[in-house]
């Protein structure tokens, strides 16, 4: 089921299809496949080793360290393209942002498991706003123990999660039987430093 956007919880999300044009977002697509520093990495599922179903690249800030699913990621100097689109998003949101995570889905076998963003770095109400160029995928969110919707996150769009959206929701990016092209996201986030109250406690830990 798509979802009508007046469903969406306005506190929450905000949807913005051809956010960037497709003429631009097809040539930025070519780029960022070929150019960003792609990665597949092992993480830890239910006490296994795995791969995880897509390519990753953590692009930020020297001190934008970010940790989620039992990885460190350190990241790599800003790709001038990725930049130039964080400005454009700033100068639009009215916000900052000083990392981006990047996803690779190369097919419909590739994925993201249902999850909230609220990871400690992140702060308590983060701002995520997250592009979405080539393969139109099925995003699905769900308040906690509820039922889900879905939203088709278009080449070129732009989707913000914002306000309480990690406490309220999960969401995930489930796999498909139908065929799918490649899709890349750019999620953009703002990673806070430590304060010296965290590392008092995770020394005293
Ligand atoms: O690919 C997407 O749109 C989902 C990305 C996502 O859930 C995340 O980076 O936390």
């Amino acid at each position: 089921m798509t979802v009508k956007l007046q469903m969406l919880d306005p506190e929450c999300f905000e949807y913005h299809a051809g956010f960037i044009c497709n003429s631009e977002a097809d040539r930025l697509l070519a780029r960022f496949r070929e150019e960003l520093a792609w990665r597949q990495d092992r993480i830890q599922l239910f006490g296994r080793q795995v791969l995880q179903p897509r390519l990753v690249a953590w692009y930020g800030d020297p001190e934008a360290r970010y940790s989620y699913s039992g990885l460190q990621l350190e990241p790599t100097l800003w790709h001038p393209l990725l930049y130039e689109l964080k400005e454009r998003i700033e100068f639009a949101t009215g916000r900052h942002f000083n990392a981006a995570l990047a996803n690779a889905y190369r097919d419909g076998s590739d994925s993201m498991g249902w999850h909230s963003d609220d990871e400690k770095e992140l702060g308590s109400e983060p701002f995520i706003a997250s592009i979405s160029l080539g393969q139109e995928r099925r995003f699905l969110v769900r308040k906690k123990g509820q039922k889900s919707f879905a939203i088709d996150l278009q080449h070129g769009s732009l989707l913000v999660m914002k306000g309480p959206s990690q406490q309220r929701y999960q969401h995930s990016l489930p796999k498909t039987r139908r065929p799918m092209g490649m899709r890349v996201n750019l999620t953009y986030r703002m990673i806070r430093g430590q304060t010296d109250s965290d590392q008092q406690r995770q020394t005293a830990e």
